[in-house]
C-alpha cells in the first residue's frame, strides 16, 4: 500500500558537527533542520519509495540513535526498531559447512552438443543445443569460511543442474579419487584434517601430525596422497582446473538399459597451478585470490567454460578392468576408456548476493533425475545419507528447497507440507493420496515416465565388510607418480617433504616413507633424504603387491595438459613515470588481441605519466601487487625509474619472486639496475624476453603460452 509522502518542512533531522565529513550523523544535542540538508553523504529519503522500514514495513525516522530517556539516560525497552535490528543481526549466521565451508559460486548453463538418447533418457541430454540452467560452487575442503583460497587442499566442484525433470546435483571434486573406501571413515578423516580439538589449530592445512597420523594408518588413501601432494591442490584458479564426479554412476536409456559412466569437467583454458612458495605468498597478498578471479572473469565477460566428458563402459569392461569400478580410490585411465565430450558448462553470471546463493545452496548427491542412477560405490551410498541430513542442520528446515537457489525450475507438485518457513503451501482439501477428490485431488503417480531405480539384482550376507577387490592400495598411486613430468615429480617430493617436516612425531614421518617405498623407490628415498631419516624403514606391509605394469597416463599430468596460449591469464606490468609510451600502447594492443589481462603496478596507485605525458592510473601500488598475483611480468621503467626501483625492496621481491617461480619476464634495458639489485641479473635465461620494439610483445605473449619457464631450476625449499 502506498504511503503518504512526508511533508518536507515538518521533518526533523539531528546533526552533529562532524556529520558533513563522516556522513554518519550522531547525536550531540538536538538541532532542527529541514530534511535533506544533513551531511553531504548522508541521504534522507525524499519519498516513501526508498524510505527505510522495519521488517514489519514501518517507516524509520532515525536509524542512528536508540530510544533513551534523556541524553545520558537508559534505553527504553519499547524501542522495537532497535530490538528487531539486533535480534536479526544476532541470528545472521547459519552453521558453516563442516567441510567445504569456504566456497564461491556462479550461475551459468549447460549446453548439450548432441542427443544422447541412446545412452540416457535424462531430459537435459536429449536434444543438441539444449540449454539447462546451472549453478556451480567451488570450494576448499578443510578450512573455515574465512580461510585463505590457496591452502593446499582438494577443491570442491559442485554443479546443480536445474533440468526439466528436477534438479541434478553432480557434487564432485577437482581430484578423481578420494581418501577412503568406506563412508564410516569420513568423520575420522575430516577430524584428522581439521584443527586439533585441544588447540583449535592449524587452520586450513594438512601439514600436521593428526592428518599424517591418520593417513599413514590408512593405506587406502595412498593414491589420493599422490594427487594432493601434486600441484592439483594449489590451482591457479577455479577456471583452470578439472572436475570429476569421482564415483561410477549409471546412465539409463528409455529401454531401461544401463551404461556405467564416470563424469569429467575439462576446462577450456587448460590446466594450470601455482607453485607452493607462490601459494604461500598469495595467501598473504590476496586471500580471496580464487573468488576474485572468478568474479573478475565473469564481470569482464570472459566466461569460464568446461566441457562435460563421459567415460562410458559396460559390465564386460567392468569385469575385466584391473580394479573395482565401485572403488572410489581408483580411476579408469583415459587411455583405457576415452573421455567423450558431450556438452559445455558456461558460467556467465555472478551471484547477486553471496549469502542467498553461495552460502544457502544445498547440494545433495541424492538429487538425480530419470535417466541417471547410483551404483553401489560405498562412498556414494554413504554420501546420499549425509548431504540431505546436513542441509537440515545448516538451513534449519525441511523446506530448504523453497529457497530460490535450491528451488527446481520445473513444476513441483507433492503433498509434503508445513514445517519451518514453508513458502509454498498447498491449497485445496486433499493433502494425501490416494484420494477420491478427482481433479481437485492433486498430483498423481506417473508410472509412464516417473523415476524408477535401475533393477540391479542384489544379494549377499549382511556383515561389516570391505570387498577383496578394493585391496590394492599402491598400484594406481605409482601409476599417477610415473605419469608426471620431472618438474611435477619434484613438486610432489617437495610437498611431501614440506608437509612431513611439519609433523613432529618422527615415527609418523617414517611410516609415510614406508608407504612411499611401495609406490616408487626414488620418491621414497628423496623424501627420506630431505627429512634426514638416517635409517630407511622397511616397506609397509601391503595387502596386494604393487603392480609395475600399469602404463603412464598423459591425462594425469597438469603440465601435459596446459593451454599453449596465454589467453585468460594476467600480466603484471611494473611501470614508472617516463615509461615508453609507444611500447606501452603496443602492449595494450597485443594483450587485447591475445585476450590477456594487463595490470599496471606502479610506485603510487595514482599511476604514472608515460614518456608522452599521458597519465595511466595504476591497478595496484607496488606493495599491494606482488608478482605472485600474476602469471608473467613485464618490467618497463624509464632509465631514472629503473634506478629508483632498484632501491625498493618490494620491487626487488617483485622480480626475484617471479624469477624463482619460473615466470616469463619481459624487460627493457632500463630494468637492469633493478635486476642487478634483485640478484637475477646473472641468471637471465630464455625466460627473459627483451622488449625493444612494439612487435616484441607478440613474441613475448606467444612464449608466455607455455605459462612457466620450467627449465629454470627451482631449488627445493
Ligand atoms: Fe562431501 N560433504 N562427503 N565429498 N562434499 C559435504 O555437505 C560427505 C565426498 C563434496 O559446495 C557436506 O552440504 C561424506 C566426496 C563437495 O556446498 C557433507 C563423504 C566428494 C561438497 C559431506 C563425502 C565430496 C561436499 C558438508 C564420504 C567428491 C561441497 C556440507 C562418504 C566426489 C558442496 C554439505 C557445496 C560437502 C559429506 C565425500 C564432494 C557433510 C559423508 C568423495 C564438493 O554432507
Amino acid at each position: 500500500m502506498a504511503r503518504k509522502r512526508p511533508e518536507k518542512s515538518t521533518r526533523t533531522q539531528r546533526l552533529d558537527s562532524s556529520s558533513a565529513l563522516s556522513g554518519t550523523p550522531a547525536q550531540y544535542g538536538e538541532v532542527e533542520v529541514l530534511a535533506g540538508t544533513g551531511g553531504e553523504t548522508h541521504q534522507i529519503a525524499e519519498s516513501d519509495e526508498n524510505a527505510l522500514t522495519t521488517q514489519q514495513g514501518v517507516p524509520v525516522a532515525d536509524d542512528q540513535n536508540t530510544l533513551r530517556i534523556g541524553a545520558r539516560g537508559p534505553a527504553a525497552l519499547e524501542d522495537f526498531h532497535f530490538r528487531e535490528k539486533l535480534f536479526h543481526f544476532d541470528h545472521e549466521r547459519i552453521p558453516e559447512r563442516v567441510v567445504h565451508a569456504r566456497g564461491f559460486g556462479a550461475h551459468g548453463y549447460f549446453e548439450n552438443y548432441e542427443s544422447l538418447a541412446e545412452i540416457t533418457r535424462a531430459d537435459l541430454f536429449q536434444r543438441a543445443g539444449q540449454k539447462t540452467p546451472a549453478f556451480v560452487r567451488f570450494s576448499t575442503v578443510a578450512g573455515s569460511k574465512g580461510s585463505a583460497d590457496l591452502a593446499r587442499d582438494v577443491r570442491g566442484f559442485a554443479v546443480k543442474l536445474y533440468t526439466q525433470e528436477g534438479n541434478w546435483d553432480l557434487v564432485g571434486n577437482n581430484i578423481p579419487v578420494f581418501f577412503i573406501q568406506d563412508p564410516i571413515k569420513f568423520p575420522d578423516l575430516v577430524h584428522a584434517a581439521k584443527p586439533a580439538p585441544d588447540r583449535g589449530f592449524p587452520q586450513a592445512q594438512t601439514a600436521h601430525d593428526n592428518f599424517w597420523d591418520f593417513i599413514s594408518l590408512s593405506p587406502e588413501s595412498m593414491h589420493m596422497v599422490m594427487w594432493i601432494m601434486s600441484d592439483r591442490t594449489i590451482p591457479r584458479s577455479f577456471r583452470f582446473m578439472e572436475g570429476f564426479g569421482v564415483h561410477t554412476f549409471r546412465l539409463i536409456n528409455a529401454d531401461g538399459k544401463s551404461t556405467f559412466v564416470k563424469f569429467h569437467w575439462k576446462p577450456k583454458l587448460g590446466l594450470q597451478s601455482v607453485v607452493w612458495n607462490e601459494a604461500v605468498k598469495i595467501n598473504g597478498a590476496d586471500p580471496d585470490y580464487h573468488r576474485r578471479d572468478l568474479w573478475n572473469a565473469i564481470e569482464m565477460g570472459d566466461y569460464p567454460e568446461w566441457e562435460l566428458g563421459l567415460q562410458l563402459f559396460d559390465d564386460a569392461f567392468a569385469e575385466k578392468f584391473a580394479f573395482d569400478i565401485l572403488d572410489p580410490t581408483k580411476i579408469i585411465p583415459e587411455e583405457d576408456v576415452p573421455v567423450r565430450r558431450v556438452g559445455r558448462l558456461v558460467l556467465d553470471r555472478r551471484v547477486d548476493n553471496f549469502f542467498a546463493e553461495t552460502e544457502q545452496v544445498a547440494f545433495c548427491t541424492q538429487n538425480i533425475v530419470p535417466g541417471i542412477d547410483f551404483t553401489n560405490d560405498p562412498l556414494l551410498q554413504g554420501r546420499n545419507f549425509s548431504y540431505l541430513d546436513t542441509q537440515l542442520k545448516r538451513l534449519g528446515s525441511p523446506n530448504f528447497t523453497h529457497i530460490p537457489i535450491n528451488a527446481p525450475k520445473c513444476p513441483v507438485r507433492h503433498f509434503q507440507q508445513d514445517g519451518h518457513m514453508a513458502m509454498h503451501n498447498p491449497t485445496g482439501r486433499a493433502n494425501y493420496e490416494p484420494n477420491s477428490w478427482g481433479e481437485e485431488g492433486g498430483p498423481r503417480e506417473f508410472p509412464a515416465a516417473g523415476f524408477r531405480s535401475f533393477p540391479a539384482p542384489e544379494e549377499g550376507v549382511k556383515r561389516r565388510t570391505r570387498s577383496e577387490t578394493f585391496a590394492d592400495h599402491y598400484s594406481q598411486a605409482r601409476q599417477f607418480y610415473i605419469s608426471q613430468t620431472e618438474t611435477e615429480q619434484t613438486h610432489i617430493i617437495n610437498a611431501l617433504t614440506f608437509e612431513l617436516s611439519k609433523v613432529q612425531r618422527v615415527d609418523i614421518r617414517a611410516r609415510m616413507v614406508a608407504h612411499l617405498l611401495n609406490i616408487d623407490d626414488e620418491l621414497a628415498r628423496a623424501v627420506a633424504t630431505n627429512l634426514r631419516i638416517e635409517t630407511m624403514p622397511s616397506p609397509a606391509t601391503a595387502a596386494r603387491p604393487t603392480r609395475t605394469d600399469l602404463k603412464p597416463s598423459a591425462a594425469l599430468s597438469i603440465l601435459r595438459n596446459g593451454p599453449e596460449n596465454f589467453a585468460g591469464r594476467t600480466l603484471g606490468v611494473l611501470v614508472t613515470d617516463g615509461v615508453d609510451a609507444k611500447l606501452l600502447a603496443a602492449l595494450v594492443k597485443a594483450a587485447r588481441k591475445e585476450q590477456v589481462v594487463l595490470k599496471l603496478i606502479a610506485p603510487e596507485v595514482g599511476g604514472v605519466e608515460d614518456s608522452e605525458g599521458t597519465l595511466h592510473p595504476a591497478h595496484e601500488k607496488l606493495e599491494g601487487g606482488p608478482s605472485v598475483l600474476f602469471d608473467a611480468i613485464a618490467v618497463l621503467p624509464s632509465p631514472e625509474g629503473g634506478e629508483m626501483l632498484a632501491t625498493f625492496p618490494s620491487a626487488r621481491d617483485f622480480v626475484a619472486d617471479a624469477v624463482s617461480h619460473c615466470k616469463f619476464v619481459a624487460w627493457v634495458e632500463a630494468a637492469r639496475p633493478l635486476f642487478h639489485k634483485a640478484g637475477v641479473a646473472e641468471a637471465m635465461d630464455e625466460g627473459f624476453v627483451p622488449i625493444e620494439k612494439p612487435k616484441d610483445w607478440i613474441t613475448f605473449l606467444t612464449v608466455c603460452g607455455k605459462l612457466r619457464y620450467w627449465d629454470r631450476a627451482i631449488p627445493p625449499r
